[in-house]
């Protein structure tokens, strides 16, 4: 296992849409190793592909409290397949704009179809953090960071990243 450097804005590589892989082998798996590594050093409790310049759409998670048992998640080619109307605002934050923390508003429950650490698909439908978190991370996959949404919900703000 080995630590990646984590991009920061405003690199255009956080712009780019990654793309689905073709499967889980070896080398994939490597790659998540690498990203959850890199995600417990930062610290932080996600991390996508694009974020260590991978553009492949693969995200590591764990929102496991201080004291409880390490929880990790791994989820390839991620998809959204249901989200609820109700939502939910939560101050997020982001490895790749340090520093800054932005309440955005999204849907509070989301059913997501996936790939996992052995390539077997798998529904989980999440809430709270969790689905904070995955949607935070699927946004990184299509190119867009908090502070796109926190200006698309707060026009006045103009932050140029
Ligand atoms: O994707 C990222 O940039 C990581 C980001 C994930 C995230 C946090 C909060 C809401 C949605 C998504 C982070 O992990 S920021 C750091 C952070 O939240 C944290 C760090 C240490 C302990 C607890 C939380
Ligand atoms: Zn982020």
């Amino acid at each position: 296992m080995a630590l990646r450097e984590i991009i920061t804005a405003p690199d255009s590589r956080l712009k780019v849409i990654s793309k689905p892989v073709a499967g889980v082998d070896d080398a994939l798996r490597a790659l998540m190793d690498d990203m959850l590594e890199t995600m417990y050093a930062a610290p932080g409790i996600g991390l996508a592909a694009i974020q260590v310049g991978v553009p492949k759409r693969v995200i590591v998670m764990d929102i496991a409290r201080e004291g409880e048992p390490p929880t990790p998640r791994y989820f390839v080619n991620p998809e959204i397949v249901w989200a609820s109307d109700e939502t939910a605002v939560y101050e997020e934050g982001c490895l790749s704009v340090p520093e800054i923390y932005d309440g955005v508003e999204r849907p509070a429950r989301c059913r997501i179809a996936y790939l996992d650490y052995d390539g077997k698909k798998q529904v989980m439908e999440a809430g709270g953090l969790l689905a904070t978190c995955i949607q935070h991370e699927i946004d990184h996959l299509n190119g867009i960071l908090i502070a796109h949404r926190y200006q698309k919900q707060h026009t006045k703000n103009k932050i140029v990243i």
